[in-house]
This record gives structure tokens, sequence and C-alpha cells, in this order.
């Protein structure tokens, strides 16, 4: 993608003047179109006040989805960890061509590996799989990881096995044409591709605390064994019960090696708002990337006090929000180079 050249400042704006990303096939922008017109878009406000009650924030329209059953799941007494859970677990049953869950991009040998983590705030309790095969639920073995190991992270035929070990739902995936093939048989629905990359949730609940997760089948066509930033703490996601919490969703080597997620909480921490935060990353990675703004970096974030932000480095990113007012679809421009 190109260099960002616009001397525009990140700026939350309703979608319906908002132009959609320019990589989008026109039946997926009139379908995203569709998806604002009756989630009802909003205008985020640059300075906003805590929030009461749960906040949710996803990545991508589609996470509007698992942000509205994530409240449902807390409105109906689910813990944190709950919600997020079967919020993701819907985007990765739903998995078509998009990049989460069986239905996913497919590495370089033609098969998916994903990655997905989860992570409570209080207690700093954490799971984390990586590179898994033929495992349905990634954020479901990532709980398991999180509460029935003594680790926090399991990568590849461990992480598989230790799934299998503990009742999450799979596919056999014995020699890599049947890996291929399992998932080209899996029954999939059509879902619209648009902005279908890392699904990141991240909850602020009514008492205050912090949560969230992610998963992902990660770059298209990356080599088999590659882990992207999505399941790697302080990465793609990060969750600081005092603070806030920050995801990612993009190119996850142009996050990771920044620390990204970790360092938007820090920002948080020293004072900054999520809105802030994000756009800080953005200007802190490009200012020492020789790629500069040219990373398709997107970040989410939600403070303590229900706050949230978003940024983008070189494209339009639309995300989710949900509280007990309802659900919106907003849309950050990239932010303008410093
Ligand atoms: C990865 N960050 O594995 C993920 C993929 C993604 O938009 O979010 N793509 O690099």
């Amino acid at each position: 993608m190109a260099r960002a050249t616009a001397p525009r400042v990140a700026v939350l704006v309703p979608a319906a003047t908002t132009r959609l990303p320019r990589r989008r096939h026109p039946a997926a922008r009139l379908a995203l179109a569709f998806a604002f017109a009756f989630a009802g878009c909003a205008t985020a406000p640059t300075a906003q006040p805590p929030v009461l009650g749960p906040v949710l924030i996803a990545t991508w329209p589609f996470g509007k989805i698992a942000t509205d059953l994530a409240l449902a799941k807390l409105q109906a007494g689910g813990s944190r960890l709950d919600a997020i859970e079967t919020g993701i677990r819907e985007i990765e049953r739903l998995s078509s061509d998009g990049s989460v869950g069986l239905g996913g991009r497919p590495n370089a040998a033609g098969y998916p590996q994903l990655d997905a983590c989860l992570v409570d705030g209080p207690g700093r309790r954490a799971g984390s799989v990586a590179g898994v095969e033929g495992i349905v639920h990634p954020i479901t073995a990532a709980r398991r990881v999180m509460e029935h190991s003594k680790h926090v992270m399991l990568v590849g035929e461990g992480a598989r096995w230790f799934a299998l070990e503990h009742g999450v739902e799979s596919v056999a995936v014995d020699e890599l044409a049947a890996k291929k093939q399992a998932w080209l048989a899996r029954e999939r629905p059509p879902v619209d591709r648009a902005g279908h990359d890392t699904v990141t949730v991240l909850l602020r609940d009514a008492d205050g605390h912090l949560a969230g997760g992610c998963s992902t089948s990660g770059a298209g066509g990356k080599l088999p064994g590659r882990v992207g930033d999505s399941p790697i703490l302080g990465a793609g996601l990060y969750v600081d019960d005092e603070v806030g919490a920050a995801g990612a969703t993009g190119i996850g080597e142009n996050v990771m090696r920044w620390c990204a997620t970790c360092l938007i909480v820090e920002r948080m921490r020293a004072g900054r708002s999520p809105q802030e935060a994000c756009e800080d990353i953005v200007h802190h990675i490009a200012r020492h990337d020789p790629r500069g703004y040219a990373l398709d970096v997107c970040f989410i974030a939600v403070d303590k006090q229900g706050r949230t932000g978003a940024a983008a480095s070189n494209m339009t990113f639309p995300f989710a929000v949900t509280t007990n007012a309802g659900s919106r679809i907003v849309e950050v421009v990239q932010v303008t180079p410093r």
C-alpha cells in the first residue's frame, strides 16, 4: 500500500461521509455500506466522557457480531471470559474465506494454521495457542491453556494435542493433503469477505475490569510455522486491569516488532486517551520503521473508564463498539503523518 501523504488528522467520522478502503470489491463495499446503515454509524467524540456499564470494542464490522453476542452473554450473567469466548467462537464458526477459523486463509502449503489469545485483567490470567491445526475454536483452546495448564502459550502440534485432550472440537489433519481437504470440505456459509482479518474483542465490564481476546488464521500464504502478533501478549493483544486494553489487526510483523499494544496501554497509563494512545503508536512505529506509514496496521483500545479509540497507519479502518445503548460501526481514516 502506498505511503500515506494526505495531511489528515485521524478522526472518527460518520461512515456515510467516509470513503471505503480502495482494496474492497464493489460487492463488498455494498455489503459494508449495508452493515453501516443497519448498525447505525456514529461519530465518536474526541473527548469522551467515562462510560457506565459494559463497553466492548472489536476489529472490523464483523466484530459487531462478536460484541453483540458478548454483551448478551454478560447480560445473561456470563463472566468476562465467557463473553469474549462466545463472541469470538461465533466468528470462528462463521469462518468463510476470511481469516478467522478453519475457513481462514491457508498458509503457503495450502492449509490454515490458527492463532488465538485470551486475557483476563484481574490477576493477568492469559492463555494462547499459535500455529494450531484442525482446531475449530482456537479461542477455546486458548482458554483451556489458561485454565487447565500452568503455561501461557502452546504452539503447533503440542497446542493441538492439548486442545484434543481438553475436548476442543477438531477436524482430522493427519497429512498435508488431508489438512487441505479438511478445510476445503468443511461446510461454510457464505460470509462477506470485507474486512475479514483478525477478530480482536476488548471488554471493559460494568465493574471496571478488563479482558480481551483475538483469533486469526494470520497472514494468508505465510510459511508453515509462522506465528503472527495475535497470540503474542503485548504484540497483538495486551490487557492491564489498572489501565486498559489494546488490540491489533494488520500485518503482524509490523506489530510484534514494536510490542505495539503494550506500548498503547503504557501511553494510556501515562495519561493519553485511547484515541491518542493508538495514534501515538502508529506515529512511533512509522518514525522508526523503514516502511514509514506503509505498515498496514490498525489498533483498537479501551481504557478503564470505558473510553475507546482506534487508529490505522495507511487505510480506512472500521470497527465495532457495543454498550448497553447499542452497537455502532465507527470508522477511522489513516492517521496524518507527523
Ligand atoms: C497476523 N495480524 O497474523 C494477523 C493478521 C491480520 O489483517 O490481522 N490481518 O499477522
